[in-house]
C-alpha cells in the first residue's frame, strides 16, 4: 500500500521509536544504570503524552543534569567563534544560555515561534525516519527532552537535550536554513522507502553533519558537529576530505555508530544549499500532491 501521509503534526506518529529510543543497550553509557534509565524513561513518557498546540512541560533537572549541561556548554562556547558558521552566531545570543541553567523546550519554542515560525514537539527518543522527515514538512522539529549519561559529558550515541539545543536550536532560528530543512521534509511527503532513506542521508550529510564556505575557510553548521567539541577540532583540522554536496548524487553509508566524520559536504551558502535540495525534492515528488496537501493545511 502507498505510505499514508499525515494531514495534520497530530497524525505524524510520535511513538515509534528506533535503537536507543527503544531500549538502551550495552553500549550506552547509561546501560547499567537504572536511576539514569528510570529518569530517561519518565522523560520519555512525557514526551508521548504531549499533545499538539499544548505548551511542552517544565522540566525540573538534578545538579547533576545541570553539571553535565553546563559543562559542555562552557567547553564549546570557546569554539564557537571561530568554528560555527555567521547564521549560528548570529542567533545563538537569542537564546541567552546559561551554563547553570538547563534551557526549557518550551522557552526555545517560542523563540523559534517568533524567528522563524518552526515548532517543536518532544519526543522519547530516536524517531522513526518517516515520521521524523513528515514532521519537518509542518516546520516542526521532533525533540528529544532527556540528558545525557553524566559518566561521559562529551559523548551520546543517541540525541539528547544538549545536543537538540546547542546542535539545532539556533539553526532553526534561521529562516533559509528552515528552508533547507523544510524542502527535506516536502519531499519525504508519499516518498517510497528508497527514497525515505535517501532522504535521511541529505538530512544526515547537511543537517546534522553539513559544513558552509564562509571566505575560504570551512564553518560548521550540522548539529553533530556543533554539538561536539572533537568534531568540531577535527572538522576544522584540515585532515578529513571536503566535497561539494550534491543530493542528486548516491550518498554515502551513514551510521549512528561512525566517529568523527572522514568527509564533510560542503555548501557555498544556506541559499545554494536549499536551492539545490529544491531541485532535487521536486524530482522525486509530484506539484500536485505537495499542492493538494498544503490546501489541507489551511482548513
Ligand atoms: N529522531 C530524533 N529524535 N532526532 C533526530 O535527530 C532524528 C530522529 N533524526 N529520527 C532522524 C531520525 C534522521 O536520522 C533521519 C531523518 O532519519
Ligand atoms: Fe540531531
Amino acid at each position: 500500500p502507498p505510505p499514508q501521509i499525515p494531514r495534520t503534526l497530530s497524525e505524524v506518529d510520535n511513538g515509534k521509536l528506533l535503537g536507543f529510543g527503544a531500549d538502551l543497550a550495552e553500549d550506552h553509557p547509561g546501560f547499567k544504570d537504572a536511576g539514569y534509565k528510570k529518569r530517561r524513561q519518565d522523560i520519555g513518557h512525557l514526551a508521548r503524552g504531549h499533545e499538539v498546540g499544548e505548551p511542552i512541560p517544565y522540566l525540573e533537572y538534578t545538579p547533576e543534569e545541570v553539571r553535565v549541561w553546563g559543562t559542555v556548554l562552557r567547553e564549546l562556547r570557546q569554539l564557537y567563534p571561530s568554528h560555527a558558521c555567521k547564521e549560528y552566531l548570529s542567533t545563538f545570543p537569542l537564546f541567552d544560555f546559561k551554563e547553570d541553567i538547563v534551557p526549557q523546550l518550551e522557552d526555545m519554542a517560542k523563540i523559534l515561534r517568533q524567528t522563524s515560525g518552526w515548532q517543536i514537539r518532544p519526543v522519547a527518543g530516536l524517531l522513526h525516519p518517516r515520521d521524523f522527515l513528515n514532521g519537518l514538512a509542518f516546520k516542526c522539529f521532533h525533540s528529544t527532552q532527556y540528558i545525557r549519561h553524566p559518566s561521559r559529558p562529551n559523548y551520546t550515541p543517541e540525541p539528547d537535550l544538549v545536543h537538540e539545543i546547542l546542535g539545532h536550536v539556533p539553526m532553526l532560528a534561521n529562516p533559509v536554513f528552515c528552508d533547507l530543512v523544510h524542502q527535506i521534509g516536502l519531499a519525504s511527503l508519499g516518498a517510497n522507502e528508497s527514497q525515505i532513506w535517501h532522504l535521511t542521508k541529505l538530512y544526515w550529510y547537511t543537517v546534522e553533519f553539513g559544513v558552509v564556505r564562509e571566505a575560504g575557510d570551512i564553518k560548521a553548521f550540522g548539529a553533530g558537529v556543533l554539538s561536539s567539541f572533537g568534531e568540531l577540532k577535527h572538522m576544522a583540522s584540515g585532515t578529513p576530505a571536503l566535497e561539494p554536496f550534491d543530493p542528486f548524487m548516491k550518498q554515502p553509508k551513514m551510521s549512528y555508530k561512525d566517529g568523527y566524520q572522514k568527509r564533510y559536504f560542503v555548501l557555498d551558502s544556506f541559499e545554494d544549499g536549499a536551492s539545490k535540495l529544491r531541485d532535487y525534492c521536486a524530482s522525486i515528488t509530484s506539484p500536485e500532491l505537495i499542492k493538494e496537501w498544503r490546501a489541507h493545511q489551511s482548513l
